[in-house]
């Protein structure tokens, strides 16, 4: 099968300095030509890491309470165009992040596309230890990483083209077709989105209380099957003991292993349309080893997502 790659060097969805090195990490240590050689993707594109340097804006003042609004809003606007585009010639996409913020993006891209290709609406399987639903007023650090959900489902609006004004009825997620896995530290004014809206997640102690296998079975049935599938994995889901490089690390998270079985569950639906691998930051480990198992955490989720088992 045909993989666009979309290699995100972006960091501007949060404050701190590192995490747009990501992508680079990830690609160093083999992740693309194992992904080629060992599970026998073609991959299109040169899958080189963009910075967007060109579309970031000189002056760029807080809006809404949002920092870099106008920089995180084009380059989305711009990944949004790469993963439309793969995703219109029917190949599976693959971003590596860089912060969560370019979820805005790759969201409303695969979204587009496959309303265009299959007439169909995709659903979005959200792995993180945060909701990421806070919209600008909500959000009590004003960061945008925390509020790719929001601006993706049409629950944060803009009618300012600059700052996500650009993003149309067409790309948006329904919060109906949403689930969340890994959920532990979400802020109060996002409870309240989530149960407000009626959205489906499985915190941590669904997965402590069912186990991780009764929890994916139970988000697929909830999805239904044969819709097409959008699968956000952020790596700050995982315990800080299997990835601890990443810039809010929450204890009490998913082992690797339990990672690892959401990606290779999703992809044995056969419905995968996206991925997203987000907020490895490889300069934030307290040893160069943190950083390490960081980056090799995240090739497994990627791998095994893309189809590579154990037996
Ligand atoms: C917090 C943290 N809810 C915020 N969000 C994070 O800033 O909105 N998302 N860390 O990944
Ligand atoms: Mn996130
Ligand atoms: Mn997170
Ligand atoms: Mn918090």
């Amino acid at each position: 099968r045909d993989l666009g790659v979309v290699a995100v060097g972006f960091s501007k969805g949060q404050p701190k300095a590192g995490v747009d090195a990501g992508p680079e990490a990830l690609i160093a240590s083999g992740l693309l030509s194992r992904i080629q050689d060992e599970l026998g993707y073609k991959l299109c594109g040169d899958a080189k890491v963009e910075k967007y340097e060109e579309l970031i804006p000189t002056s760029d003042p807080d809006h809404r309470g949002m920092k870099n609004p106008g920089t995180v809003s084009s380059v989305n606007r711009q990944i949004h165009q790469q993963v439309y585009e793969h995703a219109k010639e029917g190949r599976l996409v693959l971003t590596l992040g860089g912060d969560h913020s370019v979820a805005i993006g790759t969201v409303t891209g695969s979204a587009k596309a496959i309303r265009e290709r299959l007439d169909r609406e995709i659903a979005v399987i959200w792995v993180d230890a945060h909701a990421d639903i806070n919209t600008p007023e909500g959000s009590e650090s004003g960061n945008i990483h925390g509020m790719p959900v929001a601006f993706a489902s049409g629950l944060a609006k803009s009618d300012k083209e600059e700052y996500f004004g650009w993003i149309r009825d067409d790309m948006l997620l329904n919060v109906k077709k949403l689930v969340y896995i890994g959920l532990r530290d979400v802020d109060n004014f996002e409870k309240k989105m989530l149960r407000e809206n009626g959205i489906k997640a499985f915190s941590m102690f669904d997965v402590d209380r069912f186990g991780i296998g009764r929890v994916v079975d139970m988000a697929l049935e909830y999805i239904g099957a044969d819709t097409p599938i959008h699968l956000s994995f952020d790596v700050d889901a995982l315990d800080p003991m299997w990835a601890p490089s990443t810039g809010t690390p929450v204890r009490g998270g998913l082992t690797l292993r339990e990672g690892d079985y959401i990606c290779e569950a999703v992809h044995q639906t056969g419905s995968l349309v996206a991925i997203d691998l987000v907020e490895v930051n490889p300069s934030l480990a307290a040893t160069e080893a943190g950083a390490q198992e960081t980056v090799r955490a995240g090739c497994s989720l990627v791998r095994c997502a893309l189809g590579e088992t154990l037996l």
